[in-house]
């Protein structure tokens, strides 16, 4: 989006040291960003902005709409890279967020979820899964009455994102890695969850991030997937990345060479994707979903 970045700590109601990461969603007839937001003590939490065109005239929560709830000794570190679906079948939002387990050894990330119909009230639903994890979203939709949620534990010092099921959000099993980081190739030391999976009438849209480390650091760039609609097996995966920092904004900030993607919204044939560029700012990519996937079907993949 050539007006990029769309948000900045600028832009701020109050004191922030980075926004990005951020998920969206529809809502209202407007599209709801909840943006990580960094304060100066280094620790994050989510505060909603909207607008009606997903591009300008964001409206930003004047304070923080999503809290680190410190009180109950849970998140001290403050919570981070939000991924939200609608579920119809439980006519509620469901978003996905990481914080920090204090009580296990080394302090890792491990996945909260949360549910909200309005994004003014949030019910805890607490911790899933062994930490460390990140990077998951359930999929909007149950299948044969399980839920699906997709995400990227560390196994054996391996990054790679799995799914596994659950009939009631709370116990979870059939654990099985979905996309394996690849050797050598530009996501060959992590790969991770970007956007909640797009459902598709050729599958499910796999939009994730992958990791090279480099002499100059790590290099976050953005590559595809498709899943098979009903075993989420993979059909297809880009070999090459398809979105990478190219930009000032992507390439220089708190952290370089990041593009972070973490909430898109389809609208027709057009997708909007929000990404967090260099952990500082939130950047805007557009496409089109008919593209995507031509190109999905038809590039080279493995
Ligand atoms: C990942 C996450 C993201 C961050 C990215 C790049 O591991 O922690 O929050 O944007 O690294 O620093």
């Amino acid at each position: 989006y050539p007006a990029n970045p769309i948000l900045t700590p600028k832009d701020w109601p109050y004191k922030a040291s980075a926004v990005f990461n951020p998920g969206a969603v529809r809502f209202n007839g407007n599209i709801l960003l909840l943006v990580r937001v960094e304060d100066r003590e280094g620790f994050s939490h989510l505060t909603k902005v909207q607008s009606k065109d997903g591009k300008t005239n964001w409206e930003i929560s004047p304070e923080p709409t999503l809290k680190p709830e410190i009180e109950k000794g849970e998140e001290v570190f403050g919570i981070e890279d939000p991924r939200i679906v609608w579920v119809e079948e439980r006519q509620e939002y469901i978003i996905t967020y990481v914080s920090f387990f204090t009580e296990v050894t080394g302090e890792p990330p491990g996945i909260c979820l949360a549910t909200t119909k309005d994004f003014k009230t949030f019910k805890r639903l607490g911790r899933r899964l062994l930490p460390p994890n990140k990077d998951a979203s359930l999929f909007p939709k149950s299948f044969q009455g399980k839920y699906a949620l997709i995400h990227r534990p560390i196994v054996d010092g391996r990054a790679d994102i799995w799914v596994s099921f659950s009939p009631d959000l709370i116990h979870f099993g059939n654990h099985r890695v979905l996309i394996p980081a690849r050797h050598r190739s530009w996501d060959c030391h992590r790969v991770g969850l970007g956007v909640p999976p797009i459902e598709t009438s050729e599958g499910w849209l796999i939009i994730y991030h992958g990791v090279r480390v480099t002499a100059s650091g790590s290099l976050y760039r953005v590559g595809l997937a498709l899943l098979d609609l009903e075993d989420l097996r993979v059909i297809r995966r880009s070999r090459e990345w398809i979105f990478g920092p190219e930009e000032e904004y992507e390439k220089v900030g708190d952290v370089d060479g990041i593009v972070f993607p973490c909430g898109a919204v389809v609208d027709n044939d057009e997708v909007f994707i929000y990404y967090g560029a260099a952990d500082s700012v939130v950047g805007l990519a557009i496409g089109k979903l008919s593209e995507i996937l031509e190109y999905l079907k038809k590039g080279p993949s493995c």
